[in-house]
């Protein structure tokens, strides 16, 4: 089984994913666990400590280091317990390597994972060199802390796990594993607001119908993500439907 550990100020706010959807059904069926800690939970004083002003002056708090590091280590010993080698330790900072799928995939390979998310201006730096292994961004754009960065983290990996997911659905089906954006869909009623849905897709024609659904992924993606197709070589067929795309216009 995956464990997911994470240290933070919040931890009711990981109810979010563990209460509903796939993540949430995933935990159900036994694919992960995951416990929350509180650095507050091992801060030095009886006021429970966590932050102070920062050295060299400035705006904001700084996370110490003491009360984080044996957060950290108790999350460690926890995964140790539930057989976990070497557990892994992630601190969500927006100076990490920004999450793609191809980092899931790596992150997924691990079985423990311990995620330390950052309040205020962020955590001491002498924690982030004493304890952490990697650092990972969402990407270029500012939120209040790590947590919706580490449940977005998790909600990617277990979606990868074996039975996180049901028979409809398929980890290997989704847009970025096949390196495309989706195609579009439709659902009843066959006309809307006068829109109608296309009329391949009620042919019954299976063939024709994969053939327009790549021929509208590679379109799309040409349109809306070309930094997509530039790492990408198309094979002939798929350059064939993408040029029927290009002179189609959509
Ligand atoms: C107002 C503070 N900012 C001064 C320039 C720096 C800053 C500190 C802490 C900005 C954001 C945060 C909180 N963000 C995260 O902890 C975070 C994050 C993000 O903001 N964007 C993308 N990925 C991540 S992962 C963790």
């Amino acid at each position: 089984m995956k464990q997911f550990d994470v240290v933070t100020l919040f931890p009711e706010m990981f109810e979010a994913l563990t209460g509903w959807g796939v993540s949430g059904r995933g935990r159900e069926i036994g694919a992960y666990q995951l416990v929350a800690w509180s650095p507050r939970d091992f801060a030095a004083n009886a006021y429970r400590t966590i932050d102070d002003r920062p050295y060299g002056g400035g705006p904001g708090m700084v996370m110490m280091a003491e009360p984080l590091d044996k957060a950290v280590e108790a999350a460690r010993a926890r995964q140790r317990s539930t057989g976990v080698k070497k557990p892994r330790v992630l601190h969500l900072t927006p100076q990490g390597r920004v999450l793609s799928q191809a980092v899931v995939m790596e992150l997924t390979h691990e079985t423990g994972l311990v995620m330390i998310a950052g309040r205020y201006e962020g955590v001491d730096e002498r924690l982030v060199n004493r304890v952490v292994d990697d650092e990972i961004s969402i990407g270029d754009y500012v939120i209040s802390g790590g947590e919706l960065a580490a449940m977005v983290v998790i909600d990617a990996v277990v979606r990868q796990l074996p039975g996180a997911l049901g028979d409809a659905e398929s980890a290997s089906q989704d847009s970025f594993v096949s390196g495309l954006l989706d195609h579009p869909h439709y659902t009843r009623p066959e006309v809307y607001e006068g829109a109608a849905v296309p009329a391949v897709l009620l042919s019954g024609d299976h063939a024709r119908i994969a053939r327009w659904r790549l021929k509208q992924a590679l379109g799309r993606t040409w349109q809306r993500r070309p930094d997509l197709l530039a790492n990408r070589n198309l094979s002939a067929a798929e350059s064939t439907l993408l040029e029927e795309f290009k002179k189609e216009g959509s």
